[in-house]
């Protein structure tokens, strides 16, 4: 560790530059000093936030689909272990050409540096889960990797230069800031490790035991006949990845199966306190069903569909005794949100109100309420769908208050039959002609009978509807107008499967869900 002594040519002053072997160290110290507060920042904020698991995770988004097959046949489980080795590989030696190209001066390093803090930013900006404090972990890991990268840079050039301070040697101070900052690198990255312990081991014990559980009913088949993607509209089952999310939750709780439990009671004959072990002795029941968010507007995507499995909800609630003036379930997450569900609905013959705990084939996802959350068709998930479900409080509406609904918005909120067009999109301009008109029309539980597209102040046509496969879910539908060159407006309308047509009036979201009929405009050439 010492810069190089070249005895300098006669005359012609050499700058300072540092050794090979200093520099490279460099580099891999600015780096791990940067990896390391950024997995403690994350430890603290949100664990998949890291800078480290962000690039790995977005790795793996980015990869090719044969890729990542590949991985799974060739490493199996310890894919994850063998792709983090990778990045760690590559980040080393990307981390070691930073510090080459700045012997002279800490400038081509701290691009280097900022690149790779760029990189982290990225990863966590384009995450399914992120949320704007996500972005703190990778920032804190760039600012650290720069100012230690200059700090050091200085100091190294430095060395042969007097002491400063009267006992110690410039070259001592170098020796012992860059133990620090190496001792301070593993100890972050190690607090952050603790900190942010997720439940992902838990996760993947879930995941694996339902792959291993019977449902006692099964989901209904999806035929391919049920959606048309190729035209427009979403996938009939949305992945878990795209599922659209919405809750308070600045962090997503950390918690695992095996500290889960829920307790019911109120005004009910008996308490009943359910372990997750317990929760899974029971029937578990496949039901896929559509969730929509009271703030989609018309035309939104706040609306997703899932293959659920879980306990019958009903069942339990039979179980415990609900007393008859007992109108409101109000249900509590383990990070303290509230939601309240009329009674009657869960209670209802065959709604199919689910305490889920698994979605599309594997375990909740962390973000989507793992382990455990409600969900009952037909209503809005603000009203029915808590995530980290813990305590279900048998009372009454008069008696308490929910979330939202202390937020101004409705008690109850029965999802609204809509639909929404998908193809072509607003404001395109299709060729004039024969044009195929597509999307998705939803009123959950009774299901779709009729969708009707009309063009301008045309008569309203009947769409063609596409396979249903339960009322608990959108149903796609296609119609193929004429449209002659020009502006046109198109707009649609569903009946629901007990004939009610849904409403033309318009209405915001606020208090209790959007209405209206979806129009766009295009513009035939
Ligand atoms: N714990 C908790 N559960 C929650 C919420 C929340 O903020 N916290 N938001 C609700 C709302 S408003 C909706 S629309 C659904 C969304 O569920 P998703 O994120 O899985 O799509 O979750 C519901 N459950
Ligand atoms: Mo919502």
């Amino acid at each position: 560790m010492s810069t190089t002594t070249t005895p300098p040519p006669t005359g012609t002053p050499v700058p300072p530059r540092l050794t090979r072997g200093y520099a490279a160290l460099l580099g891999v110290l600015s780096v791990a000093a940067a990896l390391g507060v950024g997995h403690l920042v994350a430890g603290i904020v949100s664990p998949a936030s890291s800078p480290y698991v962000a690039v790995g995770d977005a790795v793996v988004r980015l990869a090719p689909p044969w890729l990542v097959e590949f991985a799974k046949t060739a490493f199996g489980t310890s894919d994850k272990t063998v792709l983090l080795t990778g990045v760690g590989v590559v980040l080393l030696l990307v981390a070691i050409g930073a510090g080459l190209v700045s012997r002279r001066v800490p400038r081509p390093g701290v691009v280097v540096v900022s690149v790779l803090g760029l990189l982290g930013v990225a990863g966590v900006m384009f995450a399914p889960t992120f949320a704007p404090l996500d972005l703190l972990a990778p920032v804190a890991a760039l600012g650290t990797g720069v100012t230690v990268l200059r700090r050091l840079h200085a100091l190294a050039l430095s060395v042969d230069a007097p002491a400063r301070t009267g006992g110690i040697s410039r070259r001592a101070l170098l020796v012992r800031s860059s133990a620090a900052v190496g001792v301070g690198a593993l100890a972050t990255a190690g607090i952050g490790q603790l900190l942010g312990g997720d439940a992902s081991g838990s996760r993947d014990a879930v995941t694996r035991r339902l792959a291993g559980a019977t449902p006692a009913e099964r989901a209904p088949a999806v035929p391919a006949s049920a959606a048309y993607p190729e035209l427009g509209t979403p996938t009939f089952l949305t992945a878990n990845a795209d599922f659209y999310r919405i809750d308070t939750a600045l962090r997503i709780p950390r918690l695992t199966a095996e500290d889960w439990s829920l307790r019911i009671h109120g005004m009910v004959d008996t308490e009943i306190r359910l372990t997750f072990d317990e929760l899974m002795a029971r029937p578990l029941l496949q039901r896929t069903i559509t969730m929509l968010c009271v703030s989609n507007e018309v035309g939104g995507d706040l609306i997703s569909t899932a293959n659920f499995i879980g306990v019958d909800l009903r069942s339990i609630l039979l179980e415990a005794g609900v007393h008859p003036d007992a109108d409101q379930v109000l249900s509590t997450s383990s990070d303290s949100w509230t939601a309240g569900t009329p009674t009657d609905v869960i209670m209802e013959r065959g709604r199919g109100a689910l305490l889920a705990v698994g979605m599309n084939g594997e375990a909740l996802p962390p973000e989507h309420g793992f382990p455990v959350r409600m969900v009952v068709p037909g209503l809005y998930g603000y009203v029915s769908g808590t995530k980290w479900v813990t305590d279900l409080n048998v009372t009454t509406f008069e008696a308490a208050s929910s979330y939202w609904v202390d937020r101004g918005w409705s008690s109850e909120g029965p999802i609204k039959t809509e639909c929404r067009i998908d193809t072509p999109r607003g404001s395109s301009s299709p060729k004039a002609g024969p044009v195929t008109v597509a999307g998705i029309a939803w009123s959950q539980p009774d299901g779709i009978e009729k969708v009707e597209v009309q063009v301008d102040d045309g008569a309203w046509q009947v769409a063609q509807l596409a396979t249903e496969v339960s009322g608990d879910t959108w149903r796609m539908w296609r119609l193929v107008v004429e449209l002659a060159p020009g502006r046109h407006v198109i707009q649609a309308r569903a009946t629901n499967g007990a004939g009610l047509l849904q409403t033309s009036t318009v209405a915001d979201p606020v208090p209790n869900g959007a209405s209206g009929y979806p129009a766009i405009s295009v513009t035939a050439r």
